[in-house]
């Protein structure tokens, strides 16, 4: 079912402080940003592994504002890890298990992600406390 590591994602406050850290301490590109409204995010992801069946990222989250999941994350746990996101050829498949299998699905359909990806969030509480996102690719990966 799952392809890759696509990202991860890390709350913090500024992505403008923070972008030229990452950059920095692991030779890393900053290859795309952009604003996710509904999400309630900017973000940045930043190249590490150039895969075949698509690359893995690290995904910097900078909130909106204080009402959004990652600003709450943020006020309550400070900066840190805030999700894991996986890679899926067939995201309405890997749904579909997932809620025979009875998981708490925050997306029980797919919404808009980053440079136009399907992707849908799963509930951490039943995953080992790690909020965890499917990514499928808008070419399909
Ligand atoms: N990782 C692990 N646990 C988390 C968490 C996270 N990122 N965010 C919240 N929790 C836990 C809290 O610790 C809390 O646990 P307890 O009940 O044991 O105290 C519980 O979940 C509820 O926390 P909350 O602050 O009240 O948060 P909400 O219930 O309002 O929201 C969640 C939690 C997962 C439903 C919400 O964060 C969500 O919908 N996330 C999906 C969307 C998202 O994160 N978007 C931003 C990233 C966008 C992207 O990657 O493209
Ligand atoms: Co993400």
């Amino acid at each position: 079912m799952l392809t890759r590591i696509d990202h991860v994602g890390i709350a913090v406050a500024s992505l403008t402080e923070t972008i030229p850290i990452y950059e920095q301490a692991f030779n890393l590109k900053c290859v795309h940003q952009e604003t996710n409204e509904r999400q309630g995010v900017r973000e940045a992801m930043l190249l590490v592994h150039a895969g075949d069946t698509g690359g893995s990222y690290v995904q910097l989250l900078e909130p909106l504002r204080d009402d959004t999941p990652v600003g709450k994350f943020l006020t309550k746990r400070g900066p840190g890890i805030h999700h894991i996101a996986y890679g899926v050829d067939d995201i309405d498949a890997a749904l579909a298990s997932l809620t025979v299998s009875g998981f708490d699905l925050v997306n029980k359909t797919p919404v808009h992600g980053t440079s136009n990806s399907r992707i849908a969030f799963i509930h951490p509480k039943g995953l080992g406390g790690v909020l965890t996102e499917l990514v499928e690719a808008a070419g399909g990966h």
